[in-house]
């Protein structure tokens, strides 16, 4: 069953496409303008209430929350392409801890930092300056608790790559290349080769080269 992944030139969805070539599963992607309000459509909150992207179907099987989707098929998939959680009980809980870092503490910042710096520039959104400060203040504290965390480690979770690493990858991504922000990731050694380490992987090239577009 091939598995249908809508909404694939977001951030979030990104996320899940990462893990599904990671994992050798076969997929389609069904596209979802968010510019043109496809993910408020009638038939789309069918399946996504919440109205964001994305949402997988999988026979059917309808799954939403880009972390939730990364989790089944990292599990589902177990014996099967690159292991992204760990191989013990120990390695398991750091995945899930550095996974809950990034949606609580790296994310929200991130994110404001997209809806106020980038937005503005892609579609005349408002940019307000006091939230482009705060967030930055916010995620320099969060960096330089990554900075410490890899200088002791090759990735976050341990010296193996993990779904924790890989939710990071679309909005770093945002960060260093669409913001002229990446100074937050250089100025920090361990966290700037992490970056190369992640972002040069053959997964990442793939959906940046097949979904480049992107909010
Ligand atoms: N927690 C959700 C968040 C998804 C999300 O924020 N998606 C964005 C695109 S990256 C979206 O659909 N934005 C449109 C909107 O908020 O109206 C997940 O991880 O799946």
């Amino acid at each position: 069953m091939v598995v249908k992944v809508y909404g694939p030139h977001c951030a979030s969805t990104k996320r899940v496409l990462v893990c599904l070539v990671e994992k050798e599963i076969e997929f389609e992607v069904v596209p979802v303008d968010v510019f043109k309000g496809q993910h408020k459509d009638p038939e789309y909150l069918k399946l996504q209430p919440f109205g964001v992207v994305p949402v997988i179907k999988d026979g059917d099987f309808t799954l939403y929350e880009s972390r939730a989707i990364m989790r089944y098929y990292a599990e589902k998939y177990r014996s099967q392409g690159v292991e992204l959680l760990g191989r013990t009980i120990e390695e398991r809980g750091l995945v899930e801890q550095w996974l809950e870092v990034e949606a609580h503490n790296f994310h929200p910042p991130a994110y404001n930092l997209v809806i106020h710096v980038l937005f503005p520039q892609l579609v005349g959104a408002t940019s307000d300056p006091k939230v482009i400060e705060e967030s930055e203040t916010k995620l320099v504290h969060v960096l330089n608790i990554y900075e410490e965390r890899l200088s002791k480690s090759k990735y976050l979770a341990g010296d193996f790559f993990s779904l924790a690493d890989i939710s990071h990858i679309p909005f770093l991504d945002y960060i260093v290349n669409n913001m002229e922000k990446g100074y937050l990731i250089r100025d920090r050694k361990s966290v700037s080769a992490w970056w190369d380490d992640i972002s040069s992987r053959p997964s990442w090239k793939k959906v940046l080269q097949l979904y480049r577009v992107s909010i």
